[in-house]
C-alpha cells in the first residue's frame, strides 16, 4: 500500500491531477468522478432511515461499489437545514460498519468520512477510509487540520453559512460566488499552513448550505470562478431543496431528473467530482457529457 501521491498539474488555473490514496487514486485528469453517498443516519433530507441499521448499510455500500462509484462517501450526521449535532461515540457506532462493510467487498475503491470532528474521522481513517470530507472546512474542530497533514490525506473544504440549525434563516450576501471564493481561499491557506499538502485540497461551494436558490443557482452558473481557484472542485447538488423549488417537486428522490441536469451543466463546465446517491444513472450523465467535452 502505497502513501499518497500527486501527479500533472495545473492547467490553465483549472486542476487536473491524480491524488493516490491507500486504497487506489482518485484521478482527476478524465471524465469528472461520481462520489456517492450513503448515509448511516435515521434523519438525512432524502434517504433518512434508509441505510441506519448496520444490514442495511452495509447492503448500501455492497451495491454502491458494484454500481461503480468512483468514491464512497460515508457519513453518520445529518446536515440538513434544521438539524442538531450527533456526538462523535454515536457517529463513529454509526460510520464504522458500513467502513469495515465497505472495505469487504473493495480493496481498490477510495473512502470518504463526513465529519467535522476529528476523534470519527481518525477511528473512520484506521478503519480504511482515505479522505475527510469536513462540511465545516476544518473550522469546528481544531484538531482536523493536524491530523489531516499528520495522516497525509486528501481533504473536502466545503463552504457553509452559519451552522445546519440555523443556516436557512433568510441567508445573505453581497456577491455569493465571490464570499465563497474568499471563504475558499482563506480554509485553503489554513490548511496548508498546518501542513496540509496543498494538492491534496478540494474545495466545494456547499450546495445549499446557508444559500436560497438563486444563490445555488449562481454558484453553479459561475463555477469556472471557482475552478480558478486552481484546487479540485467538489459538488453536492444531489436532490437538494433549490430543486424542488425551481421544479416544484416536494419529494427528494422525485428530484433526479433536476439532478441529472445541474450534473450534466457542471460536468460540461469541468467540476472534477459530483456528490450523488443515484449513481448508475449519474455516471451515465458525467460519462456522456466528457465525450461531448473530448470535441471541444
Ligand atoms: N451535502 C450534504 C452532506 N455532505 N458534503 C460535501 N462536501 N458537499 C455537500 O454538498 C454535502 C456534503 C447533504 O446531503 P445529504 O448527505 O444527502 O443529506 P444529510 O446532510 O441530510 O444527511
Amino acid at each position: 500500500m502505497g502513501g499518497p501521491s500527486y501527479t500533472s498539474g495545473v492547467s490553465g488555473r483549472r486542476f487536473s491531477g491524480v491524488i493516490g490514496t491507500d486504497h487506489g487514486r482518485v484521478d482527476l485528469t478524465g471524465r469528472p468522478l461520481v462520489m456517492g453517498v450513503l448515509n448511516v443516519t435515521p434523519d438525512s433530507f432524502s434517504d433518512g432511515g434508509d441505510y441506519f441499521s448496520a444490514e442495511a448499510a452495509a447492503g448500501r455500500a455492497a451495491e454502491l461499489v458494484e454500481e461503480g462509484a468512483d468514491i464512497i462517501d460515508v457519513g453518520g450526521e445529518s446536515t440538513r437545514p434544521g438539524s442538531e449535532p450527533v456526538d462523535s461515540a454515536e457517529q463513529m457506532r454509526r460510520v464504522i460498519p458500513a467502513i469495515e462493510a465497505v472495505r469487504r467487498v473493495s480493496e481498490s475503491v477510495p473512502i470518504s468520512i463526513d465529519t467535522r470532528l476529528a476523534p470519527v474521522a481518525r477511528a473512520a481513517l484506521d478503519a480504511g477510509a482515505d479522505l475527510i470530507n469536513d462540511t465545516t472546512a476544518l473550522g469546528d474542530d481544531q484538531e482536523m487540520a493536524e491530523l489531516a497533514a499528520r495522516r497525509r490525506v486528501p481533504v473536502v473544504l466545503m463552504h457553509m453559512l452559519g451552522r445546519p440549525a440555523t443556516m436557512q434563516q433568510s441567508p445573505q450576501y453581497d456577491d455569493v460566488v465571490e464570499r465563497v471564493c474568499s471563504f475558499l481561499r482563506e480554509r485553503v491557506a489554513a490548511a496548508v499552513a498546518a501542513g496540509v499538502d496543498r494538492r491534496r485540497i478540494i474545495v466545494d461551494p456547499g450546495i445549499g448550505f446557508g444559500k436560497t436558490t438563486e444563490h445555488n443557482l449562481g454558484l453553479i452558473r459561475r463555477l469556472d470562478e471557482l475552478l480558478e481557484l486552481g484546487q479540485p472542485v467538489l459538488l453536492g447538488p444531489s436532490r437538494k431543496r433549490f430543486i424542488g423549488q425551481v421544479l416544484g417537486i416536494d419529494e427528494p428522490k422525485r428530484r433526479q431528473w433536476g439532478t441529472a441536469a445541474v450534473v450534466a451543466y457542471v460536468a460540461m463546465a469541468g467540476v472534477h467530482i459530483v456528490r450523488v446517491h443515484d449513481v448508475p444513472a449519474m455516471r451515465q450523465v458525467v460519462a456522456m457529457c466528457w465525450a461531448l467535452r473530448q470535441g471541444t
